[in-house]
Parts: structure tokens; C-alpha cells; sequence
């Protein structure tokens, strides 16, 4: 069955909330949980569930998007298995930038229908969970359905970011709005005893869509003015047709801005995390690197996931995620940071005329403070720099660093010289 269903993964638009993560990478390939890129979870949930062709939509082809895939995603000459990337062209119709997530699907359509399949499935590219779409595609089926949503329950407080909408006792959706402002007490459903304990009264959509295929094609053609699922297409769909919803009540974040990202690389540290890396059957794949084992030296280490690679000196880790070849020196002492590591090792020879010049070598120096902070690839901090993130720090955007909801996020490649205080 799962051979019918083709894979979209809405791969982001400009990218303006993770920015500055996304300032030279394109979403998709924004690092996260110290080794994976942002495209591995709903790729990899596609092949845990026997979806094994795919396209991810993006606005920028950047290098190393097309790096990633090209070398994690092989497959068999015998299989039929791809991951592709589309990325906004011009066209003699066209001039230029998808302007929202339908308008995306409506731009590479001509690409799309070239393969054969009876069931779209259409993904968020920023999100974390894991999922088995199975289940979803053949309640799809059952219920003959043109379309299906995911769903998830969700608190009032959550309910305006979401899609929310309420169903039929068959699950059939009866109405659906975008991100409601006000007058949410008209929006509560029936989602359990369990998730009403939870105060969670409200069914989101997960923005996970199963289409049958020829009803997309449809739909998107009828409505050329429409770019936008959740605000046009979606409201319209229910209003004529069988829209079934589909509750899922796994773990499940949506980690489009800085602070979810941070939180969902940090919550990774948990005793036990809601997102569980550790699970075989749930294998999430990326690029194998062949890197060593992980070296580390008079650290005390707390809550802290390493990624392979990385030679560690600091006197304590908390709370933190280290990411491939990450470099720390000694008595620098982390905590609630995601630090992404580096694409490559300075060999012996270039640090001795690094230090001779006194340059700042790649990773994070001796006698640091890091605490609230995400330091992208590739940066050289030097030594005694102390980078104390927190609420009482205004958000703003500086020539090495950002700050957003409190948290310092140092840019890729930059190098903080030492002593740097912020
Ligand atoms: P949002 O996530 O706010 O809400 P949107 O910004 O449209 O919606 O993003 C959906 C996905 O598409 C994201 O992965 C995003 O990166 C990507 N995307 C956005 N614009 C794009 C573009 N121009 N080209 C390519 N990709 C693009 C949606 C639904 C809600 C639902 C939430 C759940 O609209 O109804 O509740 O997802 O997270
Ligand atoms: P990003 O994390 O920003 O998406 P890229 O994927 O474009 O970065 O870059 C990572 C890749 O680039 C790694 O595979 C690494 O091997 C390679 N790389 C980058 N800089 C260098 C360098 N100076 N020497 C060797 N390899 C490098």
C-alpha cells in the first residue's frame, strides 16, 4: 500500500524565524540533535513507514542541503527509492519564490505527477516527532477520504498557532480555521478523558496532509489564487468534501522558531526524552561520517548528549547537546547550549601557527562561560569569553550574534575573540 503514496516535504519558506541559523543554509539542513539535519526526521519517518520515494521543496537550493541529501540518501538500483530536491525556479509562468506552501506544491507539480501514485503525503519540514504514516494512509483509505489531516490535541494557550478544527463522530472534519485569535471557546472538542486531563481541549492540525491524487491536482488547479493550505486551500476542502482527521497523540513539536529549536535539541538531554533516539525501530538516518569516538578529558558532564568526534577538556558540561567535532578547552564551563560542532579538524601544524599568531583556533577556548546559547558550526571562540544568554537580554540582530527570546546564538564561522563578553 505504502508503495502508492508519494512523500512532500514542505521544506520552508524563507526561513526568517530560525534565522540567524538559516542565514547561509537553507532549512532543511539547519544541524540539530548534535549530527542530524532538520530534512532527517521526516525523511527518515517516511522510510520507517515503507514511503521510500520523495521530494523536499525549498526555497534555497543551498550546497549543503544538496551535500546532505546526496550523500546520505542512497538507495538500490533495484529500488525505486528517491529523495529529490525542488527548489524554487523560474519558470516563463513564474518569476520566482513559492509564496506558501500550496503555491510550493502547485510550482513543482509537473515534476510531481511524472511518477506514479495514488496518495500524496504532505509534511512539515521543522518538525520532531516520529510517526508511523501507515496507520494514517490506511485509515485514509477506509474512511474514503479525499483528504486527511493529522491531528493532535493541543491546550488553549497553543490553539492560537495552529490550524484548529472539530469533527463528526466519524472523524470527518466539519470545520476547520488557521490560527484562531479569538473566540476559541467555539473550538473545543471531545479529545478523551486523557487529554482532557491535560487541558489539551482543542484539535490542532499537525500540518501532515494525505491527498488522493487527482483531487490535488484539482484542487490546486481550480484555485490558482490560493497559496496557502491552511488558510485557503484546507477551509475550502472541508466545505465540499470528505476531510477526514486523523488523531495522533505521540510526541510531536513543531521547532520553526529559535527558542522551539533550542528547547527540542535541549529536551533531548531528558532522563527520558520524549523523542526517543534510542529506538531501533525508529532509526532516524543520516550521513555516516566515520568519524572517532568522542575524547574527553577532566570534564564533569550532566544531562548532555555528544555527538562522534568531539575532544572535550571543559571542566563541566550541563544541560547540552555537543555536536560533531566539537573542540573544548579546558576549565570552560557549559550549560543550556546547543554547541553544532565543525565540518572539519585544524591539523597539528595549523594550530601551532594559529597559537603563534595568536589566532583563535576552531572550537571554544580555555576558561569560557557558555550558558543560554547556541553556537552554529565553525566558530572560533577564544579563550575567557563568557556569553551569558537569558531574559534579560533585549533580542537583536549584531554582526557575530543574534539574540532571540533571551537566547545568544552565535553565527557560523564567526570567531569571538578572547575575552568577549556578552
Ligand atoms: P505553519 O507551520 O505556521 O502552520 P507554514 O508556515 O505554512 O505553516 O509552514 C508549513 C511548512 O511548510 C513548514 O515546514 C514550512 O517551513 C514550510 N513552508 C512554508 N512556506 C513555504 C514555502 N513558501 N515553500 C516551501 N515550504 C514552505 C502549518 C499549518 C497549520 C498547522 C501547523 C502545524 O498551516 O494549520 O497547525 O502547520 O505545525
Ligand atoms: P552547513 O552545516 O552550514 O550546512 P555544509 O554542509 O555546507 O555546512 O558544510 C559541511 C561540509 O563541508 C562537511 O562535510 C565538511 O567536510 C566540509 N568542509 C567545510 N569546510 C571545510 C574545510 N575548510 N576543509 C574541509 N572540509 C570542509
Amino acid at each position: 500500500m505504502t508503495d502508492k503514496v508519494l512523500g512532500v516535504i514542505l521544506g520552508g519558506g524563507q526561513g526568517s524565524r530560525l534565522s540567524p541559523l538559516t542565514q547561509t543554509r537553507s532549512k532543511p539542513a539547519v544541524p540539530i540533535a548534535g549530527k542530524y539535519r532538520l530534512v532527517d526526521i521526516p525523511i527518515s519517518n517516511c522510510l520507517n513507514s515503507g514511503i521510500h520515494r520523495m521530494f523536499v521543496l525549498t526555497q534555497f537550493n543551498s550546497a549543503s542541503l544538496n551535500k546532505h541529501i546526496k550523500n546520505t540518501y542512497h538507495f538500490s538500483h533495484f529500488s525505486k527509492a528517491f529523495v529529490d530536491i525542488l527548489a524554487a525556479e523560474q519558470t516563463v509562468q513564474n518569476s520566482g519564490w513559492f509564496q506558501g506552501t500550496a503555491d510550493a506544491v502547485r510550482q513543482c507539480m509537473h515534476h510531481i505527477v511524472s511518477h506514479e501514485f495514488d496518495y500524496i503525503l504532505i509534511l512539515s519540514g521543522d518538525q520532531l516527532y516520529q510517526m508511523d504514516f501507515k496507520d494514517m494512509i490506511e485509515k485514509h483509505i477506509e474512511a474514503e477520504a479525499e483528504i486527511t489531516i493529522a491531528t493532535i490535541p493541543v491546550t488553549g494557550k497553543d490553539a492560537t498557532d495552529f490550524g484548529i478544527l472539530k469533527a463528526d463522530d466519524e472523524n470527518m472534519i466539519t470545520s476547520f480555521i488557521e490560527k484562531p485569535k479569538t473566540g476559541l471557546e467555539d473550538w473545543v472538542s471531545d479529545t478523551g478523558p486523557e487529554m482532557q486531563a491535560e487541558g489539551r481541549n482543542f484539535l490542532a492540525s499537525m500540518g501532515i496532509y494525505v491527498f488522493n491524487r487527482q483531487y490535488l491536482i484539482n484542487i490546486l488547479n481550480d484555485n490558482p489564487d490560493e497559496k496557502d493550505f491552511g488558510k485557503e486551500i484546507l477551509p475550502r476542502a472541508i466545505a465540499s468534501s470528505r476531510v477526514l482527521s486523523f488523531q495522533y497523540e505521540g510526541y510531536w513539536t513543531d521547532i520553526g522558531n529559535i527558542s522551539s529549536f533550542f528547547e527540542a535539541n535541549l529536551g533531548l538531554t531528558d532522563e527520558i526524552p520524549k523523542f526517543n533516539m534510542f529506538d531501533s525501530n525508529h532509526t532516524i538516518f543520516t550521513r555516516a561520517r566515520m568519524l572517532p569516538p568522542s575524547k574527553i578529558s577532566g570534564t564533569t558532564l550532566e544531562k548532555t548528549i555528544i555527538a562522534e568526534g568531539c575532544i572535550i577538556q571543559a571542566s563541566r558540561v550541563e544541560h547540552a547537546v555537543l555536536g560533531i567535532r566539537s573542540r573544548i578547552g579546558q576549565d570552560t564551563v557549559i550549560t543550556n547550549a546547543y554547541i553544532m560542532g565543525s565540518d572539519r579538524y585544524q591539523t597539528l601544524e595549523e594550530i601551532r601557527c594559529e597559537e603563534e599568531a595568536g589566532n583563535s583556533l576552531i572550537g571554544i577556548g580555555d576558561r569560557c562561560q557558555i550558558n543560554n546559547a547556541i553556537i552554529d558550526k565553525n566558530c572560533r571562540i577564544g579563550n575567557d569569553v563568557k556569553i551569558n544568554g537569558g531574559p534579560h537580554l533585549e533580542d537583536g540582530d549584531f554582526e557575530l550574534y543574534a539574540v532571540k527570546d533571551g537566547i545568544v546564538v552565535i553565527k557560523k564561522g564567526v570567531t569571538l575573540p578572547s575575552g568577549t563578553v556578552i
